[in-house]
Parts: C-alpha cells; sequence; structure tokens
C-alpha cells in the first residue's frame, strides 16, 4: 500500500478549521488535525509545499518512521507549524492503520484503561453570579467538573468571558486583526478569591473546580495565587506562569499544594520534559495537534507517568472535532489520564463537516467503536465555509506593555 494523496483543506465553520486527507492507492483514506489559531495558512503551506510531495509514494503503515522522517528529516525541528503539520499526517496514519486493522485506534495503543473519558465543562461569567449559574447548568448535566472563568471588574474583556459576544473568541468569526485586550494582575487578585469563596459556599466540594490563569502572572505571583487558593480545593490552577524557563515553576511550586498544569501551548516534549521530570507541575495539558500527533502523545504521557503526572489535554473550540476524537483513543488508553477539557461538539455546521459517533452523557465521554479515529470530514460541506483570515487577541498592561495573552 502507498500514500496515492494527501489533501489539505480550510474551512470556517464559525472559525477556521485545517483538515489533512491521506489517500492510500487502495482507497482507504485517514484524516488528522492541523489547525493552529490564527496561523492555519502557515501550516497549510508548510504542509502543501514541504510535506506533501515527500510522503508521495511511501508506506502508510510506517507512522513511526513517517513521524521521525518530518522531525529529524527538517533540520529547522520542533516549533507549532511544524509540530501542527506532523500532527495532521500522524493522526491520518494511524486513523489509516486502524481502518486496515478494523479496529478503534485506541484498541492499537493497549486497549481500554476505562469505561469513560471524564471530562470538565467551561463556566464564563460576566458576574461572579453569572459564572456559578453556568456551572449550576453544567452541574444540572452531570458534569463533575467545572473550569470558573469569570469578568474582572475594571477590565473591558477577560480570557475566557464572552463579553457583549455570543460565542467564544476563538468562534466569534473573523478579526481581519489582532484586537488588544487590557489586562490588570492587581484587579485580578481583587476578584479571583471572592470568585472561588462564593463558589464553594453554593456548591460544597462535590464539585471539582479548575481554573485558567492563562499565563498572566509571574512566577512568584502564581505562588501567590495558589497559596490563596488551596482552601477552595482546585483540580488544578492552569498556565499559572509562562514556562520558557521551566525552572520557573520551582518557584511556585515551594510555596503551594495547588495542583498545576501546564502545556496547551507546547509543541514538544522538550517544552516539558524538566517540568515533568523534577515535578514541578501535576497534569501535562499538550494538544496532539500541537504537540505532533498520537505518536508524540503517547510518548509524552508514557514519560509523564514516570513521574506521577496526569495527561489532560487541551480541548479549546479553536481544536477540532478531529484533534478531540484523537484526544478519545488517548485518554480511554493513557494509565494516567486525568480529565478532558470539553467545550461540546461545536456549532450546527462544525456538526455537518465533522461527523462521528462519540457521546456525553453526565459530564463523561464515550468511545466510538468505529475503525480508526472513529470521525468523518466532509469536504463538501467544508467548502461552504471558506477560510477566513483571524487573529488572537494581544494583551497590554493598563500601561501599554505588550503582556501575555
Ligand atoms: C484556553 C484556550 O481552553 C483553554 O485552556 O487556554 O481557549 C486558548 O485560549 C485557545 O486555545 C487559544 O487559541
Ligand atoms: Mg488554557
Amino acid at each position: 500500500m502507498k500514500i496515492k494523496e494527501i489533501k489539505v483543506t480550510v474551512c470556517s465553520p464559525g472559525r477556521n478549521f485545517v483538515t489533512v486527507k491521506v489517500i492510500t492507492d487502495e482507497g482507504t483514506y485517514g484524516i488528522g488535525d492541523a489547525t493552529l489559531n490564527g496561523r492555519e495558512m502557515a501550516v497549510v503551506t508548510y504542509l502543501e509545499e514541504h510535506v506533501v510531495p515527500c510522503l508521495i509514494g511511501r508506506d502508510p503503515s510506517e507512522i513511526e518512521d513517517i513521524w521521525q522522517y518530518l522531525y529529524k528529516g527538517v533540520y529547522w525541528r520542533k516549533g507549532p507549524i511544524t509540530m501542527a503539520s506532523i500532527a495532521a499526517i500522524d493522526m491520518a496514519l494511524w486513523d489509516i492503520k486502524g481502518k486496515i486493522a478494523g479496529l478503534p485506534v485506541y484498541q492499537l495503543l493497549g486497549g481500554k484503561s476505562r469505561r469513560g473519558v471524564t471530562l470538565y465543562a467551561h463556566a464564563n461569567g460576566e458576574s461572579i453570579n453569572d459564572t456559578l449559574d453556568k456551572v449550576q447548568e453544567h452541574v444540572d448535566q452531570g458534569f463533575k467538573a467545572v473550569r470558573l472563568q469569570s469578568a474582572i471588574p475594571g477590565l473591558k474583556v477577560t480570557y475566557g468571558v464572552l463579553g457583549d459576544k455570543k460565542d467564544y473568541f476563538e468562534l466569534q468569526g473573523n478579526r481581519p486583526l489582532p484586537p488588544e485586550d487590557e489586562w490588570s494582575t492587581q484587579k485580578y487578585f481583587n476578584s479571583i478569591v471572592d470568585l472561588m469563596r462564593q463558589a464553594r459556599a453554593r456548591f460544597g466540594n462535590e464539585v471539582e473546580f479548575l481554573h485558567d490563569v492563562h499565563s498572566r502572572l509571574t512566577p512568584i505571583e502564581s505562588a501567590r495565587l495558589g497559596k490563596l487558593m488551596e482552601e477552595f480545593s482546585l483540580l488544578f490552577l492552569e498556565d499559572a506562569s509562562i514556562a520558557e524557563n521551566q525552572d520557573s515553576y520551582k518557584v511556585i511550586r515551594q510555596h503551594t499544594t495547588t495542583p498545576l498544569a501546564i502545556g496547551e501551548t507546547y509543541n514538544t516534549i522538550w517544552d516539558c520534559k524538566d517540568l515533568i521530570q523534577n515535578q514541578l507541575i501535576d497534569y501535562i495539558r499538550v494538544a496532539a495537534t500541537h504537540a505532533g500527533g498520537i505518536t508524540a502523545l503517547r510518548r509524552i504521557a508514557d514519560f509523564a507517568s514516570i513521574y506521577n503526572v496526569k495527561i489532560a489535554p487541551h480541548g479549546a473550540p479553536d481544536l477540532s472535532p478531529v484533534c478531540f476524537a484523537a484526544h478519545m483513543h488517548l485518554n480511554i488508553w493513557a494509565p494516567n489520564f486525568g480529565i478532558q477539557e470539553f467545550v461540546g461538539f461545536g456549532n450546527d455546521k462544525s456538526k455537518e463537516i465533522f461527523k462521528h459517533n462519540f457521546t456525553v452523557e453526565n459530564g463523561m465521554a464515550y468511545m466510538s467503536e468505529a475503525p480508526g479515529l472513529g470521525i468523518e470530514f466532509d469536504e463538501e460541506a467544508a467548502l461552504k465555509y471558506p477560510y477566513k483570515r483571524s487573529y488572537l487577541p494581544v494583551s497590554r498592561l493598563e500601561d501599554g506593555t505588550l503582556w501575555n495573552w
């Protein structure tokens, strides 16, 4: 069997998705996600101009060799664009291998380690009460874990809070230039404790709470936040601080027992190796699409398991349902699975394009037993929603200093 054709399709059912389809000379095909929010076309070009020509005629069963070929063979290793491209090819090859074997991919990884995949939902509110009402909605649907993000008094827009928008920033259609948001650490500290205190007062300790700081704090500020959060027993505090210097998490770790999660912006194991082996974090949140696919995430999960670090794959609205499918196979297999972020299966346009039979009930996701990844991509439907350039916001402090969004 040989790779005969590779198609890269960009569609925008509310937000841009980049989907790769690898087709063999025997007609079997697989799909993968290559979506990199705000830089989608860079990945498309990388794939079409630099990757596809090298793969035509190769044996699609040689997943590992193709992964190594695309990773080491490029010389200029790593980076989000390279790794998203490798990820999409990798997911598609696992999809093909499963289809040929007549097995869902998780069976090829080692089978199920649990009945279902525990999810956490997002409660985003314009006020603390609004946020807590959203928590209630998720609890009523059976979710056992909810991430709380609430507007910060005095700031126009805050990560995760929808403002006057009807939907996530990632789904607010195209933004021809990056919007600029303002950040104040002081205003944030003035409200975050109240949010969690009122949440615990209303829901007791039955619900797991999570919170995404979105890299807005310095390490010592993260240490301070971690200590303040201890009384609320969070499941984890996410992206408390940027960790390009992985040692900086030693500053946080020595001050607080609040569990720490990081990793959604990482694209190789090297970005998190020290954090994991020095046990500076408790959850690694790498996404299959951004970190090199199933082959790479399996490696990271196994490495993390040696250090009691759990996987909690990124699952924001800018990761396509194909990425969610890949995560489902990894999550149901990984002995050190922790929890999966879940923001729904997308809007109606997205459901028209990406078809699957994964199910969600009482805050748990259940596998599709279809061979391969268990998800189909309707190219015709996709072409109804053409690419629209869109950017993630940029963040500045109140004095204008460029900050971490
Ligand atoms: C967030 C993401 O879901 C999360 O944890 O950090 O929504 C993130 O902002 C987006 O994926 C960026 O594109
Ligand atoms: Mg996040």
